[in-house]
């Protein structure tokens, strides 16, 4: 067949074939159908992977079950240091990896970098983590008491990662539940499982190396309504963390619920930046452009809503236009262009589809607005003028698509910014004090990540990530995010030789 694989030398440094196993349970397997790898760059088959199968998920779960207990017995200061071996094994092949990256999901080159980057960052984090996943003592009102908690690992944590971070979304979760005492089993979206699969094995050479049963990271590739069906109904599963989309987000939260298992979502965004009347332009511009065309809109923090104050929209409307005229779209993996393709083919029906919906709505399109014929999936970088409450503004389209909306007032901008059922990231310019006060407060924005003179993109690993509404619940990475990995015990210990009953109770006989 005509397989581009032979074009990639780096695939074969990180362990990638022309044929791979889709699945690792302590071992490589693969039993079920072969799906393709292809490069939305061309529409070229790279590789081929052989899926898992309901029954090779089960020998995950079951050789996680056996590991866990090594492994959450293994001191958490020792674990710092295995994980702090994984950054280091990642740090050796960055090069190799995200260019992987970028190869099969199609994010620019800096991008593709800035995924390892951020999972090796995420080891370090996890590492500092490990002397510090501290309980609390509290003061008894009994005499010769004491009260005190200590956090437990939960077991098993299911991560489900999406097309558009392979590699860096798995690590924040990953890193943190892993160092928490966790086993860790990964599904990937199956249009980016060469990314699983090479992260995996660097894992697997990690663990391996330190005697450490490598079933404490396991990994599937294989299809969400059977594979993917199992993992979330398993109750070895404590905890299913998932990226996606907000409609698939609601069932796994009703799967995984209904069983009394716990979840974290992150799903869709609809992120605004707002413009205010003092804010600095220049960096606005600078920030928006990253914020909107960045990974080809294709992240969950893009930028999507840009509101501008009525005293600078006819400038940002202008200078914003010309700026995309420069915008260097093209193969990822050269390093001078911007943009990428979109992921699938399905992204660009999505983009056309968003198109028309615009324009039936009242959209006007500045800039773009069309599919670039050739192999691949690209498709322009495009700014609408629509008005801010038009039904399609509510969705996440998740293309590059920027919609400019005019305001007059910091209440209308709020108002704005909070009206789309969607809470994840928002960004404020101005350098009025009170404005930036109010912004974050409990009268600003509704949403779990709010910026000031910065973009909505990008968010560091050192704080609490996730979003509010139809976003979903739970935050990653940063901050104590790492309880949501463990199980609270509330520890009451008597040592005095008495018997005494909280709140005064009498009960002698
Ligand atoms: C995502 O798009 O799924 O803040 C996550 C950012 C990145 C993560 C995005 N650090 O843009």
């Amino acid at each position: 067949a005509d397989l581009s694989y032979d074009e990639f030398s780096f695939l074969a440094e990180i362990g990638i074939h022309k044929t791979n196993h889709g699945c690792f349970s302590g071992s490589w397997s693969g039993e079920g159908s072969e799906i393709p790898a292809i490069n939305p760059h061309d529409g070229r088959v790279i590789a081929h992977v052989k899926q898992a199968t309901p029954q090779e998920l089960e020998t995950c779960l079951a050789n996680a079950e056996s590991a866990k207990k090594v492994w959450w017995n293994t001191p958490a200061p020792r674990r710092g240091e295995i994980i702090r071996q994984i950054g280091e094994a990642l740090r050796a092949k960055k090069e190799a990896l995200g260019r992987l990256v970028t190869l099969v999901m199609g994010k620019s080159l800096s991008e593709g970098l800035g995924e390892v980057q951020e999972f090796i960052d995420v080891c370090d984090y996890a590492l500092g983590l490990s002397r510090q996943l501290d309980g609390k003592v509290f003061p008894s009102e009994r005499s010769k008491h004491m009260l005190l908690e200590i956090w437990n690992p939960l077991g098993i944590v299911g991560v489900i990662t999406a097309f558009n971070f392979p590699a860096a979304v798995f690590g924040w979760n990953a890193a943190i539940a892993l160092v928490c005492g966790n086993c860790v089993i990964w599904k990937g979206a199956s249009s980016t499982s060469l990314v699983s699969i090479a992260f995996t094995k660097v894992m697997e050479e990690v663990l391996v190396r330190n005697g450490i049963p490598p079933a404490v990271v396991t990994m599937v590739v294989g299809p969400g309504g059977s594979v993917g069906e199992a993992l979330m109904a398993d109750h070895r599963v404590k905890l299913i963390s998932f990226t996606g989309s907000t409609s698939i987000g609601r069932h796994v939260s009703q799967v995984v619920h209904n069983r009394f298992g716990r979840t974290i979502l992150e799903l869709g965004g609809n992120n605004a930046v707002i413009i205010m009347d003092d804010g600095n332009v220049e960096l606005a511009l600078r920030a928006c452009l990253f914020a909107a065309v960045g990974t080809a809109g294709q992240r969950c923090t893009t930028l999507r809503r840009l509101l501008v104050h009525n005293s600078q929209y006819d400038t940002v409307k202008t200078r914003l236009v010309e700026a995309y005229k420069h915008i260097k779209i093209g193969n990822p993996l050269d390093p001078t262009n911007l943009m990428g393709p979109l992921h699938t083919a399905a992204a660009v029906k999505e983009f056309t589809d968003g198109i028309a919906t615009i324009r039936a709505q009242g959209g006007h399109i500045l800039s773009g607005g069309n599919v670039i014929e050739g192999p691949g999936f690209y498709v322009e970088p495009t700014i609408v003028e629509i008005a801010h409450d038009a039904p399609i503004v509510k969705e996440e389209l998740f293309v590059p698509i920027l919609y400019l909306i005019p305001f007059s007032t910091f209440e209308e901008a709020v108002a704005i910014n909070n009206e789309v059922p969607q809470g994840l990231a928002s960004s404020m310019f101005t350098n009025n004090l009170k404005h930036m006060w109010e912004w974050l407060g409990p009268n600003g924005s509704d949403c779990g990540l709010v910026n000031v003179n910065m973009g909505s993109s990008g968010a560091e690993i050192g704080g609490a990530f996730g979003g509010e509404k139809e976003t979903g619940e739970g935050r990653e990475s940063g901050s104590d995010s790492w309880k949501q990995y463990m199980r609270r015990s509330s520890c009451a210990i008597n040592y005095s030789s008495e018997l005494p009953l909280s709140q005064g109770v009498k009960f002698d006989l």
